[in-house]
């Protein structure tokens, strides 16, 4: 059983257990806010892109292993609300489907992110076929994915918290691929522009549901292993990515030379 409670429980109605450890409001927002000192923007892949050293193979591997990431986010958000009796919580959510599917005139993240993938090098249909996408890089993107869609929906949207530090990631890639990779046609960077704004206004809302929800000590700490489960997600994105771009250790790269990938099972 969730510390959350029933699925329609509220932080109010449910006894989530004894309230006397629980931190205060401020002091869980800090344990939350504590776990960037965790987030793949210290990976050192990440870093060494943010520092100009990443290669056009390697800048082309994170953006078509990304995207394998992005076309899921919307299928996770799905999931949630698929798993949320409550209206009021659907209408917000929904938005952040539709930042990513877009729609009728506006493209979407998506859309955003083909673009960024041709800015790069790299074909829309590469970044649909999935052939880039790395083992490591598909199950961690399907165990988030999986997670979110038998967890109750409190705990998907506590899932999505890594977005608290996601604005500082878009703004470090604005600020310095422009000057380290002139190569980069500069309209891709259009998607990262468009979540400046996206993820604070995501993260107003899981924090909020978040800080209301978690007062139990029992519930403040599964909300941080959760939140560290996601943080797992994304470091072991870059991991695969850097065994295979970095390392120059694709996957089966003793058995043949040739790209070997499924395109997925879901
Ligand atoms: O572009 C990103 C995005 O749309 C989302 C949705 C959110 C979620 O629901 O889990 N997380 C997320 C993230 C995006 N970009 C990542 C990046 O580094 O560019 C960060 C990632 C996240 O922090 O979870």
């Amino acid at each position: 059983m969730s510390p959350f409670g029933s699925p329609l429980a509220t932080s109010q109605g449910s006894d989530d257990g004894p309230q006397d450890q629980a931190l205060d409001r401020d002091a869980f927002h800090a344990a939350l806010m504590a776990k960037g000192d965790y987030y793949h923007i210290h990976h050192p892949y990440q870093v060494d892109m943010a520092e100009g050293r990443a290669s056009p193979e390697q800048i082309r591997g994170w953006v078509a292993n990304r995207f394998y990431y992005q076309i899921n986010i919307p299928l996770k958000d799905a999931a949630l609300m698929a798993n949320c009796p409550d209206a009021a919580t659907r209408r917000r959510w929904i938005q952040r489907l539709l930042d990513h599917d877009g729609h009728a005139d506006d493209g979407g993240g998506i859309e955003a992110w083909l673009a960024l993938g041709e800015a790069v090098g790299l074909t829309r249909d590469e970044l649909w076929s999935q052939e880039h996408v790395l083992p490591g890089v598909r199950f961690a993107v399907d165990a988030y994915v999986n997670f979110v869609r038998r967890a109750d929906w409190r705990e998907g949207a506590i899932s999505s918290l890594t977005e608290l530090f996601a604005p500082q990631a878009h703004r470090s890639r604005l600020d310095t691929w422009p000057t380290h990779y002139p190569w980069i046609d500069q309209t891709g960077y259009a998607y990262f522009r468009k979540r400046l704004n996206e993820a604070r206004r995501d993260v107003d809302h899981g924090l909020e549901l978040a800080l209301d929800l978690c007062t139990a000590q029992a519930a403040q700490q599964r909300a941080l292993e959760i939140l560290q489960f996601k943080l797992d997600v994304l470091w072991s994105m870059l991991d695969a990515m850097t065994l295979a771009y970095q390392l120059d250790r694709p996957p089966y790269h003793s058995v043949t030379d040739r790209r070997v990938y499924h395109r997925g099972l879901q």
